[in-house]
């Protein structure tokens, strides 16, 4: 079933996300469903906030085919190296991108859609995306790294295009 993806500057948004407690059919049915809603909207990373749900839970599929889903539930980053400035946009703010300086190489551990433990090293886009899903989860969004200037730039353009169709 696909679902509604809120918007900038959706309160909603800001939540931050609880643990999951058990991973459970229901969760795997969240996370399917979260799965079909990125990939209608040609995302590349989900996360449950975005859809009005305030669970560590994310998705996300960099591959080139679309042929590799992930499912990362409860997820925490352990470590950061390295510097990358990555042109990000997101399903929640869309058509607008810019520039984001992140972490170029991550160790992370999660759950995986079957409940199983998984610790690894991610680095490129699948690191980038990780880093901006998790702070999805801790109610963060890419535009807040931006200078006050081009946010409130955006805020004006999102307004505007709202007032244009209202
Ligand atoms: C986060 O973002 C990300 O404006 C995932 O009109 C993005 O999937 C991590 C999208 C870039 C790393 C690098 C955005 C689709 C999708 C739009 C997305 C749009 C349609 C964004
Ligand atoms: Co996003």
């Amino acid at each position: 079933m696909k679902l509604t993806v809120l918007h900038y500057p959706d309160p909603r948004l800001r939540l931050t996300a609880r643990p999951v407690k058990e991973v459970r059919d229901s969760t795997r049915r969240l996370a399917d469903d979260m799965l079909e809603t990125m990939y209608d909207e040609r995302g590349i990373g989900l996360a449950a906030t975005q859809v009005g749900i305030t669970k560590r839970l994310l998705v996300m599929d960099v591959s080139e085919d679309k042929s590799e889903p992930r499912v990362l539930i409860n997820p925490v980053i352990l470590n950061k190296s390295g510097v990358v400035e990555s042109n990000e946009g997101c399903l929640s703010v869309p058509g607008f991108y810019e520039p984001v300086r992140r972490a170029s190489r991550i160790e992370i551990e999660y759950l995986d859609r079957d409940g199983t433990h998984v610790r690894t090293e991610w680095e490129g886009l699948q690191a980038v995306c990780a880093q901006h899903e998790i702070d999805h989860l801790n109610g963060k969004l890419f535009v807040d790294y931006l200078s006050a200037l081009k946010r409130s730039r955006i805020r004006k353009r999102i307004d505007k295009q709202r007032r244009d169709i209202a």
